[in-house]
């Protein structure tokens, strides 16, 4: 297996994951500060021009999209645990993700770092960052009201849900400089104690 990524990108969340999981995998470095997933050999991989990809080493097009690599990786790996066996608990897991990397990522984090994606006026962009931030606390202030587990975001422990909530939480804190809701901030802390996702921010040359 191989998952294409990029330093500090929501990939993070897959490498942890696949760092959780333990078995043998290989990272490829797509820089994405170079445009490299525009350059026809990632688009030979992810035509969609983003990471992650996950190339499943059998021959079929590399996996796409956080919620169904994460949910595959999940289930490949029961032994591994970072999915609840129950249909509700999956479904818990996957409501989470979604939440995460279909409103929270583009419309708290996208909008702040490239303004230009939401606006085709220079002069609007500050006004697109401001209304990001105010999304950002929004969107964390309520996952925060309807947190429902205890250190780990759904009741059922530890799961994948974690490494996307993960990601955010770090670009919140670390690249953004913003300070998170009680429970949240408890949980970055907990991930960030966690040696799998210590390895995985070391190999991408991240601060743990
Ligand atoms: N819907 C995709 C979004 C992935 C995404 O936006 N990845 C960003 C990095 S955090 C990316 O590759 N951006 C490159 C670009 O948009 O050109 C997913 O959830 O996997």
């Amino acid at each position: 297996m191989k998952l294409y990524y990029a330093p500090g990108a929501c990939s993070v969340g897959i490498h942890i994951i696949l760092e959780e999981i333990g078995k043998p995998y290989e990272l490829s470095l797509v820089a994405l500060k170079e445009q490299a997933q525009t350059k026809p050999e990632y688009m030979a991989v992810n035509p969609k021009s983003k990471v992650p990809a996950l190339d499943l080493g059998d021959g079929s097009r590399a996996l796409t999209e956080f919620p169904a690599i994460a949910m595959y990786l999940g289930a490949a790996n029961p032994e591994a645990g970072l999915l609840p066996k129950d249909p509700l608990g999956q479904a818990r897991a996957l409501e989470a993700l979604d939440y995460i990397t279909g409103t929270v990522h583009p419309h708290a984090f996208t909008r702040q770092f490239r303004p230009n994606v939401y606006s085709l006026r220079e002069e609007d962009y500050p006004k697109v960052v401001e209304q990001a931030q105010a999304n950002a606390a929004k969107f964390f202030g309520l996952v925060e009201k309807i947190w429902a587990g205890d250190t780990w975001i759904l009741p059922q422990g530890y799961s994948v849900a974690d490494a996307a909530l993960f990601f955010v939480e770090y670009w919140h804190v670390r690249r953004v400089g913003q300070t998170l809701p009680p429970k949240l901030d408890a949980h970055l802390k907990a991930m960030l104690a966690r040696p799998a996702v210590k390895r995985a921010l070391e190999q991408e040359g991240l601060a743990a």
